[in-house]
């Protein structure tokens, strides 16, 4: 179900949470627990996001000024980027939609991943040099970076490929020599070590995303001894930050209790 308005709550807070994360949901549990206004925006990538307690709004805003006049219409106070650290384009808006309304911003935004000693990571920069990171000889490659970014590894048709997806693929698949594992995560550590034992993975390409829905393939590789091709954060513009949803709230909380 969606619908437009924002939950009751609190006058002094409108909250429009940027979410699509494990982060996102964990806060709009909380604020709808805390009687928060707010509501909850997916931006339609996948066919049956996770239902939300919030009021929640599917698809794109129209880029700043779609995102500006979205802020303005609905009286949007407070705007929590709780989007994916990959996810450059949305979090961008956010910060100059907020300029330009004079709104509230604050980024939830988990740290990233640190490699441990026992780790075989290959960090790389972006997703192109993740592709020329992989060996010459062919190899059993888990890409488990979803199906948006795949282009890059047309240039390297000799390796066995497993993608996992969220939503069924449709039409032909993205590369020569691929299997594609429907699954949505969060994921865990006894299911991923299954899945790259049974299909004898011999390298993983991942994005840093932080935070723990994804980090089991990580667990998996270092307990198996596989290299990582590990793809570095977008960089993204000076913004207020917190790591916690408790922090969120805090700052959500202090205001309403004080005035905006
Ligand atoms: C639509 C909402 C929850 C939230 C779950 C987190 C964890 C599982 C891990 C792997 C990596 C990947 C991908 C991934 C993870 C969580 C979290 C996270 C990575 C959903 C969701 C939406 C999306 C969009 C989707 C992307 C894709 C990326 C799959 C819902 C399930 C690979 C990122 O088909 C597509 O177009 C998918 C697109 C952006 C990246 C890509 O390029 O394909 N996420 N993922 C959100 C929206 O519309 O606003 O459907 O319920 C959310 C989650 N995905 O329920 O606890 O919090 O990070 N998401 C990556 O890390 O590279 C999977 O397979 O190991
Ligand atoms: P993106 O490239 O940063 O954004 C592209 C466009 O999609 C945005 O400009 C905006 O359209 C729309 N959009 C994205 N997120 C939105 C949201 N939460 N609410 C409303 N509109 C949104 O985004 P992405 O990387 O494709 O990620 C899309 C969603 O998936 C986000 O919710 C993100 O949190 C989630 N997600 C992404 C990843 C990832 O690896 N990128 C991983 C897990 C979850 P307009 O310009 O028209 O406003």
């Amino acid at each position: 179900m969606v619908s437009q308005g924002l939950s009751k709550g609190s006058s002094t807070v409108r909250a429009l949470i940027l979410g699509g994360t494990s982060d996102a949901n964990r806060l709009a549990d909380a604020a709808a627990r805390l009687g928060f206004a707010a509501i909850y925006s997916y931006g339609g990538r996948t066919r049956a996001p996770a239902a939300q307690v919030l009021p929640t709004r599917i698809g794109g805003f129209g880029g700043v000024r779609g995102l500006s006049c979205y802020i303005r219409q609905q009286r949007i106070t407070h705007v929590v980027d709780a989007t994916h650290p990959f996810a450059a384009e949305i979090s961008r808006n956010a910060v100059a939609a907020c300029a330009a309304t004079a709104t509230a911003l604050i980024a939830l935004e988990r740290a990233p991943w640190m490699k441990a000693p026992s780790d075989n990571w290959i960090e790389v920069a972006d997703v192109a040099a993740a592709a020329a990171a992989l060996p010459e000889p062919s190899a059993r490659v888990f890409l488990a970076i979803g199906r948006q970014h795949l282009a890059p590894f047309l240039a390297r048709p000799q390796h066995a490929y497993t993608l996992r997806y969220v939503d069924p693929p449709e039409g032909s698949l993205p590369l020569p020599n691929a299997g594609i594992i429907v699954s949505r995560g969060p994921f865990t550590l006894a299911g991923d070590l299954d899945l790259m034992r049974s299909r004898g993975i011999e390298w993983i390409v991942a994005r840093n995303a932080g935070g723990t829905g994804a980090r089991a393939k990580i667990d998996a590789a270092r307990e198996l001894g596989l290299p990582v091709v590990m793809i570095a954060r977008p960089e993204l513009p000076e913004r207020r930050r917190a790591e916690s949803v408790e922090e969120v709230l805090a700052w959500l909380g202090h205001d309403a209790r004080l005035g905006a």
